[in-house]
């Protein structure tokens, strides 16, 4: 790209804290601060009417992120309602796209907030937690021109191995081998294509990370050893607390070298997540980092060779000091008459407990020589996990999987993220539908949701639905909750319907795994609003529930529940395949302008734009007997 450093201005404001998110090296700009104004604690900006906001990643709402006030701060958010102002995830991105666009990054390891239009609809105003941060402002060509700059800047995305492209199976409550092995049998009796199996944290002693439970999964050696002949992948979870527990190796060491976290008396914190006790390690140091991402290679010798990285925010259920004051408060209740006050009172107690914001108040990192308070850094410690286990992976001579919950901007160059824990509603299909392009804007190609929903019980017609998004999200993993509805697609009445969509994503995995690397090598998005390629449409720039994925293809999702289809803009002429199984396919050519498309539950449509061309494989039951060739082109001149 021509005159880069031109189009971007950096400017240092007091004292900021490395946070790994830009790889370019450069240099502060000596001109005066242009298109926004920078007050002692916020920047200001006032938006005219048709300017739409892009941005924030991982957040909830819309694409145009206009008219709702939101927060950058990780957090183990478990209820993704429009009322949530932080997610897991801290990307401090915006692009502000009208007459002149430009871009806005914000990077600070600390809470950011980001009034775009909450208080007043014209104005945006973005605050800093800590005013030690480094703005940067960034214009081009158009919408899409800046994203591209901006990814440039904070360099190329993690490339997962081939196999990640495939299907996955996961769920919390899955406890033995032969829990595993019952998924395996089911997909592979029924024809379901199938390349992982995730393993929540039931597979672990205790809960203690890198540890295998030998009783639930006795030679688990020999298990993974089996699964891969059968073409499976076996990806376990990797929590951030580590449990209290002399004679476990990772306490000990973590103690004895000090790669914990500790409180201002020099002591580790002690906080609970599913262990019990657990200590955090301390991911900002260097050498910390080192040495939990070797922990992997545990794992990696016995065969493994994917993970997700859970609970990095990161959550914490209690501290021992407030569990102990809430033992102690509780007691004084007993003897009351809890009226309306009271009763209250009391029931806040128990509710302080989890994810306590003051506990982030509570220790310290040791960032390589330097000691800062957590909040002081809280948005880069999922990122650090990811980091690193990503820089040990790096080094190893064998492509590993990874995704984690927690993430900044930075992490996208180690491993993908998951968008965490949403519910089996219509509106969350929406939102990872928003969010999956939000996501590619500030670097994280290698995303999904959880396919029908992590909480609630799913209906059969939202998992079609949710399935014929998602076999564009390059992460596609089917993943839910204890408690709920099964919801692996043999569980279902018309389990073939959901099989063909599945068999869809196989067939298109030679286009979506190149249209990937493809995004990833150019500093591009994989799927994107339609607007950003026809940035002189205005119809276009009003559509926010279609994109384009990779170079050749349009899609439109249905999204509500009862639809027989949906209307659909093109922005231009376009061809329709509608893909109603491996037999039959429909074509018909639509001319630029709106149309109502039947799309019945079992169908899977997508549209080929003008002078593109895609190849439709013959697909497979796993990414090992895919057949890469693809002997269909379809071509649209
Ligand atoms: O708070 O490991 O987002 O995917 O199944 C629950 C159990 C902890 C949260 C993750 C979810 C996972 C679950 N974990």
């Amino acid at each position: 790209m021509d005159n880069f450093n031109k189009n971007i201005k950096k400017y240092i404001f007091g004292e900021p804290i490395f946070t790994d998110a830009v790889v370019q090296n450069i240099k502060p700009s000596s001109d005066d601060i242009d298109i926004v104004t920078v007050s002692d604690d916020s920047i200001f900006y006032k938006m005219s009417d048709d300017e739409i906001v892009y941005g924030l990643g991982q957040s909830v709402r819309g694409l145009n992120k206009r008219g709702f006030i939101y927060n950058s701060n990780c957090s183990d958010e478990p209820t993704h309602t429009e009322d949530k102002s932080s997610l897991y995830g801290a990307h401090n991105f915006l692009l502000v796209s009208g007459k002149k666009s430009f871009g806005i990054f914000i990077d600070t390891p600390s809470e950011v907030e980001f009034d775009i239009g909450f208080s007043n609809y014209e104005k945006l105003v973005i605050k800093p937690k800590y005013v030690d941060f480094v703005l940067y402002l960034i214009t081009g060509e158009n919408a899409y021109d800046i994203v591209k700059r901006f990814r440039k800047m904070i360099g190329k995305s993690y490339i997962p191995p081939k196999w990640a492209f495939g299907y996955g199976q996961s769920r919390w409550g899955y406890k033995t081998k032969e829990d595993i092995l019952e998924v395996v049998n089911n997909h592979r009796d029924n024809g379901i294509p199938l390349d992982m199996v995730y393993l929540d944290i039931d597979y672990m002693k205790d809960f203690k990370n890198f540890t295998i439970d030998e009783e639930a999964f006795p030679e688990f050696e020999q298990f993974i050893k089996e699964m891969k002949d059968r073409n499976i992948h076996l990806i376990p979870i990797i929590d951030a607390g580590c449990k209290v527990q002399k004679g476990y190796d990772v306490y000990d060491e973590g103690i004895e070298k000090g790669y914990f976290c500790k409180k201002a008396d020099g002591k580790e914190i002690v906080c609970g997540v599913w262990p019990g006790a657990v200590h955090f390690p301390d991911f900002l140091n260097s050498e910390a980092r080192d040495w939990f991402g070797n922990k992997y290679k545990k794992l990696i010798d016995k065969g493994i060779d994917g993970f997700w990285n859970d609970m990095n925010e990161p959550a914490i259920f209690y501290t021992d000091e407030q569990l102990d004051y809430v033992f102690d408060e509780i007691e004084k209740y007993k003897t009351q008459n809890l009226d309306i006050y009271s009763f209250f009172a009391f029931k806040d107690l128990i509710q302080s407990l989890p994810n306590n914001k003051k506990y982030y108040e509570q220790f310290y990192h040791n960032y390589d020589g330097k000691v800062y308070r957590h909040d002081k850094v809280h948005n880069l410690y999922g990122a650090f996990m990811t980091r690193a286990a990503g820089e040990v992976f790096e080094k190893m001579d064998k492509d590993i999987l990874l995704f984690s919950r927690a993430s900044y901007i930075g992490a996208h160059r180690y491993g993908g993220i998951w968008q965490g824990d949403n519910h089996s509603w219509w509106s969350h299909l929406k939102m990872n539908i928003h969010m999956t392009m939000s996501l590619n804007m500030v670097g994280f190609l290698f995303t999904g949701a959880d396919i029908g929903g992590f909480g609630s019980s799913v209906s059969e017609d939202l998992m079609a639905r949710w399935l014929q998004f998602a076999i564009f999200t390059p992460l596609m993993r089917n993943h839910s909750a204890l408690g709920n509805r099964p919801q692996e697609v043999y569980q279902f009445a018309n389990m073939e319907t959901l099989k063909n969509i599945i068999e869809v994503r196989y067939r298109l995995i030679p286009y979506i795994y190149d249209e990937f690397v493809k995004a990833v090598c150019n500093d591009e998005m994989y799927m994107r609003p339609i607007a950003f390629d026809y940035p002189d449409d205005d119809m276009a720039k009003k559509v926010e529930d279609q994109a384009f994925v990779g170079d050749s293809i349009m899609i439109a999702p249905v999204y509500e529940q009862n639809a027989k289809g949906r209307y659909v803009y093109f922005p231009d002429d376009m061809k329709m395949l509608k893909i109603i199984s491996n037999e039959q396919i429909i074509e018909k050519i639509y001319t630029k302008g709106q149309y109502y498309i039947d799309i019945a539950i079992d169908e899977v449509v997508i549209f080929i734009r003008k002078d593109k061309k895609i190849c439709l494989s013959d697909g497979g039951k796993c990414i090992n007997e895919l057949d890469w060739g693809g002997n269909l082109l379809y071509s649209f001149y």
